[in-house]
């Protein structure tokens, strides 16, 4: 996705209603970001996901895989949708990255799970440069199923994102949740106080959460270590500063050796060359 695409979605004014809700109210909805043909493939893949081995592990109740944008070609073209991608830029600043990509489906039965905060501790607005400092976390959450109050629709309590609130004492009138059609991506800032809601339905729900931090935080999954090279290599550069290549820790191979994974496009987050480096670029005849 070229940047120059994200950039004017910033400055469209139809985005704007989206960017203050975010402000104010530490979410926004995006309906009808997936088209029909993503949806089904999207579930189909999951479903496959979901009969490999320890998909019930992680939260028991629900199925769960992590790391989806290493499986199929619909969960990398989710990473890309602009309107999702300007929303979170707005959070998180121009090169935010890929914290984790995971589906999420509570099974029939499945209880609430408790109000929560995602990624971090709890950081009040700072009095200037909010945009510079927080959020840390965003997280974009796809409905692939229809998201009912009885198939465990997402529980949020708009305005919690920037208020220092007990999680176990919130009146259940602040709740609201996030009913919606197939397709519809709930965008809400890392610090939102959210959670699953029971599933008292037969069906399974699916939903992928895209959770993404800023490029100083350090993401749950290791992308450059988790996606195959020929995926990478085939990949967008948006989908390559995305998994953390153009941010990444360099390690001292010996003396003086500082090394970073080898993609196009890859680059270090401190250059411990310096101008050496630079040069190197501008003229690599004099490597
Ligand atoms: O699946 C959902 O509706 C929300 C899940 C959630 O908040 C979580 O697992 O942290």
């Amino acid at each position: 996705m070229a940047t120059d695409t994200i950039i004017s979605l910033k400055n469209d004014p139809a985005m704007r209603r989206h960017f203050e809700e975010l402000d104010e109210h530490g979410y926004t909805i995006l309906e009808d970001v997936l088209t029909g043909r993503q949806i089904d493939e999207a579930i189909r893949e999951i479903a496959v996901t979901y009969r490999e081995e320890r998909a019930a592990e992680h939260e028991p109740g629900t199925l769960r895989t992590h790391n989806l944008s290493a499986r199929a070609e619909v969960f990398r073209e989710m990473l890309q949708i602009p309107p999702v991608m300007a929303c979170l830029a707005y959070l998180l600043g121009d090169d935010y990255i890929l914290c984790d990509s995971g589906a999420r489906s509570p099974l029939p039965g499945m209880k609430a799970q408790g109000l929560h905060r995602d990624g971090d501790d709890f950081m009040p607005n700072p009095p200037y440069k909010v945009h510079a400092v927080v959020p840390t976390f965003a997280q974009s959450l796809f409905a692939l199923s229809e998201f009912t109050a009885e198939s465990g629709a997402t529980r949020f309590v708009p305005g919690s994102h920037n208020k220092d609130l007990d999680s176990t004492k919130i009146p259940p009138d602040d709740e609201r949740r996030f009913i919606c059609k197939p397709g519809a991506c709930l965008v809400y800032d890392g610090r939102l106080l959210h959670a699953g809601a029971p599933n008292t339905t037969g069906e399974i729900r699916y939903a992928v959460l895209n959770f993404h931090c800023r490029a100083r935080m350090k993401p749950f999954c290791d992308h450059t270590r988790s996606i195959p090279r020929d995926i990478v290599e085939a990949a967008s550069p948006t989908l390559r500063r995305l998994w953390g290549f153009e941010c990444q820790s360099a390690w001292e191979e010996s003396p003086r050796n500082y090394r970073i994974i080898e993609v196009t496009g890859a680059k270090p987050r401190f250059e411990y060359r310096g101008l050496a480096a630079i040069n190197e670029q501008e003229d690599p005849e004099k490597a």
